[in-house]
């Protein structure tokens, strides 16, 4: 039972860090992030870089191209402020 307990609260922590990058950045909510909220919530990220991430060309970032952003360094970590 302790052992379920960890494992769920692991499950739990992973959810809410996969979905941080939205909460400060994903400015409409929308759960995807347009150019100007990447813009907005990072200043080194310019239009180039930004379509260089937007893997299918739709404009926007979804959670899929912004995970390989991040973890191709391309985006950087979560930015405070
Ligand atoms: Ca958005
Ligand atoms: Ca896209």
């Amino acid at each position: 039972m302790t052992l379920r307990l960890i494992t769920l609260t692991a499950a739990i922590g992973l959810g809410a860090a996969s979905l941080a990058w939205a909460e400060s950045a994903d400015s409409d909510g929308d759960g995807m992030l347009s150019l100007g909220e990447v813009l907005a919530a990072y200043p080194s990220i310019d239009e180039a870089t930004f379509t260089a991430m937007d893997g299918n060309g739709d404009g926007v970032l979804d959670e899929t191209e912004i995970q390989a952003a991040r973890e191709s360094g391309t985006l950087p970590a979560q930015q405070d402020g």
